[in-house]
């Protein structure tokens, strides 16, 4: 098994699946596990930088709010917000760029995260690496409660 390779699957280069691997039996296994060691190839990428999922949230004009507004997620899923409203609208917990304090908090040694203004049609992504309590606010409607919170367990 550890010296398996795709090499073996394909026939001469043609593209074909052996008709040696194809028969019952061992053949099949061996098949089985081509097709699992060939997922987790096209998932390497993904692995080494997070394991986790990606949640979407939405930006929402009339009221400007978040959607959802809170999120439980774990360690090492990432958050895309997605500006499909009309308006600008922003995603940031440092609290540098929120009008009140209290509006934003991250768990300690966290990397803060500011998206700067998103036009209509514009991403953002964070992973959170830290666990913890996350409270974030859109720059152009803190003051109308576009407050968004981000609950990261291990
Ligand atoms: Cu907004």
């Amino acid at each position: 098994m550890s010296c398996f390779t795709l090499e073996h699957l394909v026939d001469g280069g043609r593209g074909r699946l052996s008709r040696r691997l194809v028969t019952p039996g061992l053949g099949l296994w061996t098949l089985g596990l081509a097709l699992v060691g060939a997922g987790m190839l096209v998932a390497g990428a993904r692995m080494a930088s997070a394991a986790g999922q990606t949640v979407t949230v939405k930006m929402q004009d009339t009221p400007p709010r978040f959607l959802p507004e809170k999120l439980r997620i774990k360690v090492g899923d990432t958050i895309e917000w997605v500006n499909d409203a009309g308006t600008i609208h922003s995603v940031t917990d440092d609290p540098q760029n929120a009008q009140r304090a209290a509006d934003v908090s991250a768990p300690a040694g966290a990397a803060l995260f500011n998206s700067g203004f998103m036009p209509p049609g514009a991403k953002f992504s964070y992973t959170f690496t830290m666990p913890g309590h996350y409270k974030y606010v859109c720059v152009p409607h803190e003051q109308d409660d576009m407050i968004g919170e981000v609950d990261v367990t291990k």
